[in-house]
């Protein structure tokens, strides 16, 4: 250990003991000022790593600013922790996942208490506990009830070798190969359980407008996932030679109506119900169909069929085409194609040879609104934004937007048509280590759902097998039908893992409660979560879910609000070498060496100074040292303060130490709030260096301004470095638990103490130029002399005026006409700089200021400094000085 050290071990064990004897972070039973701070909780792998530990001192240091605030806080934690890692480590250690899990949770808990973050563990929750699980059971008899849970056929991946289904997770490689035999996997299709999503698929989009504490770029992947477009459904009769209505109407989806005209093809998806048909009849069709067709293709493939479809707009016959971009569960699983003007038309059509013809030519600059412009050269690309109809017939010369309503209007059987990407929400997974789907199949009825009253349907014991323990659970999987007695066999899936986490932030509001998910008046009083934070990769699926659920929640069980989560922060991650860590690339930091080493509190200030909480940054050894000798020094500060040195009246000196510790407030407040802990904890270092420096410099420092500053440097770095910060206030004196005491207050409001502050840098910055370029090397005397009033009063006017001619406005008061050519010069300078000009401190705060700057000047030097107000000073000296910049005079 380096001589710069101090014992953390010993000082993080001490506070982390008297929290919990203390229960300082139990969440307060009466609501007042409610403020809910959650992390994502995580899947307990067994290992804090330091992407956890970044999310988690993020929520931590907010819950505990917002706590010191005055704000009653809930800061909770829990488990992820059903999933298929825990199946898959049970079978390679000859466990069960439950003992696995738990273990994990166990070593991953202690990681983090060590840590200091202020949980109130006793609403932890753990979601493969059936008293979790059980009300996972619950929603989906609830979702059932309320008309949101269909039964349908859907792909799963499946080995034939091993005789099981696969996750995708266990699918590998392009030749997509079972993990364990690596033979080829095949799609099977099964019945499988889906939430309908897609019910709520228009509030999901139209309230993200509203999400506006979320991040932009999460704000658009939400809306690019639902993908909501409008357009029109147009009626195309299918058929052949001898019948060309053989097949009867097909109907395509399309955004872009008005191109209509240059529709050269028509195109199905290789399992929509006419190709089906033609696979039996053409062997063309069939080949495509079974062996070529790659919907994840690079390009565009297709094969020709015996049918033509026709345009119902222009009465025209298209050739029709299966092709695999098209997709079955998009619109109607058939289009029109329209190579003129889609990229991926004119790529197929250029393929197979088909007519690429313009109907839409780009708007002429000044274009009179009818004429008709000459149509584009589509031949390489396609043109494909809105314009103006070409070869058109009656449509030519209107504008996309206008030709789409006309031709939907005027095309019989045409019909607005609003389409999205999103799909229901499968939730089957034939897995062991998750929610039982609580359903009997019964051979008389059917699927019928397991009464409320024998929830929850426990999971049986794990046995080790190739395909799901469930299927093999003979005994447990027997039962009898809840409606018809008779015998009935359990359904053997279980819920995707997105569901656990689509409602656990309302369980962490009552997690005991045993007769309902949650109690409403207190989600009602909690709710929403006032800031969420978590990873990235979370930016789409479970967010996207747990808003789904709790606008399910607000419709059928009276939750008061329809949006989860107010605002969201999508933590940076953390790199070596401008790498992010992975286990994988095996680059990692663990967190436990540098608690070891180092400490907690260093481990949380050095992450949280690197960067803003949404930036990448890269760990370095160096900036965890340095930022271990700042806590030290800063110990050593504190306990080399005697209180009750000096007081009695401030000097100038110690007037300058007070306004930095008030500006250092109102500084760090803001960034506080803004959750920019890197700035905040500037301001708090800021403030601790220029103690040392009056420390070093004063002869005697003034006792309650030095204890004011050292009691608000602790307290504004305590959300962050909470044990320390607890070891110091105990130290000077502080009553109770820093995590419990008041943020400190300011005399300054924020714009006070900058405009200080930059007044103090620029006129130090200013000293230090002439003192280099006049080559001055021992001053005798430095003279700052401040503005005159009247430029202070010329500004005001300058900032506010909306006059074409300051100057003559500036000429009309009397004091600064008397000026005379100073007064004009001033003017012009005023007016060159109109757009930048802002105010400056009055011109009292500024000579106060500076008095209390003037040691600083004085240090740096070595020679005595003298603040001079203009009527005292020479006029060529005082003539030079501005609001916001003194005048200079060195005396050599
Ligand atoms: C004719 C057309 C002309 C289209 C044009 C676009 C541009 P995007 O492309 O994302 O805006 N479409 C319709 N059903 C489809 C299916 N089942 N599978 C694949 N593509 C399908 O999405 C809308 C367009 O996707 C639709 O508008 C349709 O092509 C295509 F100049 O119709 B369009
Ligand atoms: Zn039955």
């Amino acid at each position: 250990m380096s001589d710069e050290s101090y014992d953390h071990a010993a000082v993080e064990a001490r506070w982390q003991d008297a929290w919990d004897d203390a229960e300082v972070y139990r969440t307060p039973d009466d609501v007042e000022d409610p403020t809910y701070v959650l992390g994502m909780y995580p899947y307990p792998s067994g290992k804090l790593h330091m992407g956890h530990v970044r999310n988690y001192t993020i929520t931590d240091a907010y819950a505990r600013y917002r706590r010191m605030r005055g704000d009653d806080v809930l800061h909770p934690m829990g488990w992820d922790a059903f999933g298929l890692p825990a199946e898959n480590a049970a079978k390679e250690r000859d466990t069960n996942p439950r003992d696995w899990t738990f273990d994990c949770i166990d070593t991953m808990k202690g990681q983090m208490e060590s840590m200091g973050f202020g949980y109130d563990w006793d609403r932890e929750v753990a979601t493969c506990t059936p008293d979790y699980y059980k009300w996972n059971q619950w929603f989906f008899r609830r979702f059932h009830e309320a008309g949101l849970v269909d039964r349908r056929d859907a792909d799963v991946n499946w080995c034939p070798s091993c005789e099981t289904v696969l996750a995708d997770e266990q699918v590998e490689g392009e030749e997509e190969l079972c993990w364990r035999c690596d033979n080829p996997v095949e799609q099977r299709e099964l019945s499988q359980w889906f939430l309908e999503i897609t019910e709520y698929a228009d509030e999901l989009v139209d309230y993200i407008d509203e999400l506006d504490g979320w991040p932009d770029s999460v704000r658009q992947m939400q809306r690019n996932w639902i993908g909501r477009q409008y357009g029109t459904r147009l009626p195309f009769a299918v058929g052949d030679a001898d019948d060309p209505e053989r097949y009867g109407t097909v109907e395509a989806f399309t955004t872009r109506a008005d191109t209509v005209f240059g529709a050269t093809f028509f195109a199905l998806a290789p399992d929509h119900p006419i190709a089906e048909e033609l696979v039996e009849a053409d062997d063309a069709v069939h080949e495509f169909v079974h062996h070529e067709a790659d919907p994840d293709g690079d390009e565009p493939n297709g094969v020709e069929t015996d049918l033509v479809a026709t345009n119902p707009v222009t009465g025209g016959e298209l050739p029709v085409f299966v092709a695999d971009f098209v997709l079955s569960d998009v619109g109607t699983g058939a289009l029109m194609g329209v190579p003129g003007h889609d990229d991926r038309d004119h790529a197929f059509a250029e393929k197979m040879g088909v007519d690429i013809d313009p109907v839409v030519a780009p708007e002429p600059d000044g274009w009179d609104g009818e004429s008709v412009p000459d149509a584009p050269d589509v031949s390489e690309s396609a043109f494909t934004d809105d314009g103006v109809l070409v070869d058109s017939g009656e449509y030519s010369g209107l504008d996309s937007e206008t030709a789409r309503e006309r031709i939907t209007a005027d095309t019989e059987g045409a019909e607005e048509a609003t389409q999205y990407r999103l799909r229901d929400w499968g939730i089957s997974r034939q897995r062991y280590w998750g929610t039982p789907i609580p359903v009997v199949h019964c051979d008389d009825c059917g699927p019928v759902l397991v009464p409320e009253d024998d929830l929850p349907v426990e999971l049986p014991e794990f046995v080790n097998t190739t395909g799901n323990p469930l299927d093999a659970a003979e005994e447990w999987k027997r039962t009898t039908c809840p409606d018809c007695g008779g015998d009935a066999v359990r359904e053997t899936d279980t819920m995707d893992t997105f569901v656990d986490s689509s409602w656990y932030f309302l369980r962490y509001v009552s997690p005991d409660l045993d007769d309902a998910p949650f109690d409403r008046a207190q989600a009602n009083d909690w709710m929403p979560v006032d800031q969420y934070v978590g990873g990235i990769e979370h930016a789409v699926m479970h967010l996207l879910y747990s808003r789904f659920f709790t606008k399910v929640v607000a419709d059928e069980e009276g939750l008061e609000h329809r949006e989860p989560f107010t605002n969201l922060l999508a933590q940076g991650m953390v790199q070596l070498e401008g790498e992010a860590m992975s286990k994988s690339k095996g680059n990692t930091v663990s967190p436990q060496r540098i608690v070891e080493e180092y400490g907690a509190d260093t481990a949380r200030l050095f992450m949280m100074q690197a960067a803003q909480p949404e930036r990448d940054f890269d760990w370095t050894e160096e900036g965890v040292r340095s930022t271990y000798r700042f806590l030290t020094r800063l110990k050593e500060l504190v306990e080399d303060f005697e209180s009750g040195a000096a007081d009695g009246d401030r000097d100038a000196v110690a007037e300058y130490v007070e306004s930095e510790t008030d500006a250092a407030v109102a500084v760090a407040t803001e960034e506080y709030d803004d959750l920019t802990f890197n700035v905040a904890l500037r301001q708090a270092q800021d403030l601790v260096g220029t103690l040392r420096g009056y420390r070093d410099y004063a002869d005697d420092v003034h006792g309650p301004t030095f204890e004011r500053g050292l009691d608000v440097a602790v307290r504004l770095l305590s959300p962050v470095v909470p044990h320390l910060a607890e070891e110091l206030y105990d130290e000077l004196g502080g009553d109770g638990f820093v995590a419990e005491a008041d943020w400190p207050s300011a005399a300054v409001d924020r714009g006070t103490a900058r405009k200080r502050r930059n007044l103090v840098e620029n006129t130090r910055e200013d000293v230090r130029q002439i003192v280099e370029v006049a080559g001055i090397d021992d001053p005798e005397r430095i003279d700052v002399v401040v503005t005159p009033e009247w430029k202070f009063d010329a500004l005001e006017i300058a900032v506010e005026s909306d006059a074409d001619n300051l100057i003559s406005e500036l000429m009309g008061e009397d004091h600064i006409r008397e000026q005379g050519d100073a007064a004009a010069s001033y003017g012009q300078d005023l007016q060159a700089e109109r757009e930048a000009l802002s105010r400056t401190l009055d011109p009292e705060t500024e000579y106060e200021s500076l008095v209390a700057a003037a040691w600083l000047i004085e240090r740096e030097f070595d020679a005595p400094v003298r603040v001079v107000r203009a009527a005292e000073a020479d006029d060529g000296v005082a003539n030079k000085a501005e609001p916001g910049r003194p005048a200079i005079d060195i005396v050599e």
